[in-house]
């Protein structure tokens, strides 16, 4: 293999220090704006290339998968926002839960739902994606939502709890727990459990569901104790009464049914740390071939073509684009030159609070014209505001990979003009 650089976006998305710097002031566009493909807006011209439906054996982690196809409101309705479920649903009292922020602090803390919405209400609009998504099963290309999240500032609660000096990470617990393997490795999509057959290699042990970050990551940004969903309290299936929302990272880190908060002094390798929602990758560094394994954090530059429409004898090209503050997104016909296509910038409501969205996903469109009969590609691409480009299927931070997580490379889809 050719000698090469070490990835530096790789780099510096994996380490604590990546950071939205730079945001520009959000141009500002009514909230309801109506994209192509919204009833009355246009034919829908379908994909050549749909997505198979989610495969029973699989069905009960992975549900709605978002329908791109049918695209057309920018805060993704809550019983249209997939879900992941690793384990089971729990079913937790709002009256009997508790929160617990506890290890190495000097007030450790019991909350209620009813302590929670004492605090003072923050809302942030983010869009969760799964970071398997578009990552290889044919399946798992609408594992992405927009939601507007509300509760507590997580870093007002860390501080009422008042952590110690030697507490450099903090776990966020759930509620659900599956008999896992240790010894096995592999990746989200395969039924759980396992089977139960205590004679098979491994070691057998029941596990929560749980995720870590620094104590800086905890305290940095806006990072919720979330209760709400799109204005109405959170629905059982996406981590009823309380989930953790991190904006910027990856579905996994935004911990469901949260239970336990604790504080300690090492990092926490649990399974969906340091087994599952691992990235493998092989660099070659001097000459030499490394293997690096990355737990999943931020979210990563990427964009989509959703849907393309037409009316009368124009077509168009609607899609998203998400995981950076998008600077512009352009899109390519047929592998040719890069064109730009429209953003449309949203403001949601509480805007006039000085709300900006830079973790929601952004809509574009492309007027493509009247293309000639006949099959065509459109692939688009992305760029945030440092100037950062979505990368190609080919580009050694994506051929790197061995798993399928964190696959942001740009995405081409087919069309039949008739
Ligand atoms: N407790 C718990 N939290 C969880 C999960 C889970 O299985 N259990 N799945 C994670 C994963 S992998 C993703 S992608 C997101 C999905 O959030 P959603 O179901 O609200 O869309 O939840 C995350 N939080
Ligand atoms: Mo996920």
């Amino acid at each position: 293999m050719e000698q090469r650089e070490i990835p530096r976006r790789t780099v510096l998305k994996t380490g604590a220090a990546a950071s939205l710097s730079g945001l520009a002031v959000l141009k500002l566009a009514g909230p309801a704006q109506a994209f192509p493909g919204h009833s009355g807006e246009g034919v829908l011209v379908p994909w050549l290339d749909p997505t198979p439906p989610v495969p029973p054996e699989n069905a009960e982690i992975l549900a709605h998968p978002l329908d791109w196809e049918h695209l057309d409101s920018w805060l993704t309705p809550n019983d249209e926002f997939f879900t992941v479920k690793h384990y089971f649903q729990p079913d937790l009292s709002p009256v009997d839960w508790r929160l617990n922020v506890g290890g190495l602090v000097a007030h450790e803390q019991s909350l209620s739902l009813a302590d929670l919405k004492a605090l003072p209400k923050h809302a942030v609009t983010f869009a969760l994606e799964c970071s398997g998504n578009t990552g290889g099963a044919p399946f798992a290309i609408g594992l992405i939502g927009n939601a507007r999240w509300a509760g507590a500032s997580l870093r007002q609660v860390l501080r009422q709890a008042r952590p110690l000096k030697k507490g450099v990470e903090v776990i966020f617990w759930g509620a659900d727990s599956g008999k896992v393997t240790i010894l096995d490795n592999s990746g989200v999509f395969r039924p759980v459990p396992p089977p139960d057959d205590p004679d098979a290699p491994g070691l057998h042990i029941t596990e929560r569901f749980a995720r870590s970050m620094s104590i800086d990551d905890a305290m940095s940004g806006d990072k919720l104790l979330c209760y709400e969903m799109n204005g109405v309290p959170l629905p059982p299936d996406h981590g009823a009464p309380v989930r953790l929302i991190a904006p910027d990272w990856y579905g996994v880190a935004n911990v469901k049914w949260l239970t336990h908060i604790e504080i300690t002094d090492a990092r926490y390798q649990g399974r969906f740390m340091a087994r599952d929602y691992v990235s493998i990758r092989e660099e070659e560094r001097d000459g030499e071939t490394v293997w690096t394994f990355t737990s999943v954090t931020h979210e990563l530059l990427k964009s989509t073509p959703a849907k393309v429409t037409r009316k009368g004898d124009q077509y168009s090209v609607m899609g998203a684009a998400w995981g950076a503050p998008i600077a512009k997104v352009q899109v390519s016909v047929d592998g040719g030159t890069w064109q730009p296509a429209r953003l449309h910038r949203h403001r949601s409501v509480g805007a006039s609070s000085g709300h900006r969205n830079e973790f929601a996903w952004a809509f574009w469109t492309f007027a493509w014209g009247t293309p000639t009969p006949g099959v065509h590609s459109i692939t688009s691409r992305a760029f945030d505001e440092d100037g950062n480009v979505q990368p190609t299927p080919d580009d050694p931070r994506i051929t790197s990979r061995h798993t399928f997580w964190e696959n942001n490379s740009q995405i081409t889809r087919r069309v039949l003009i008739p």
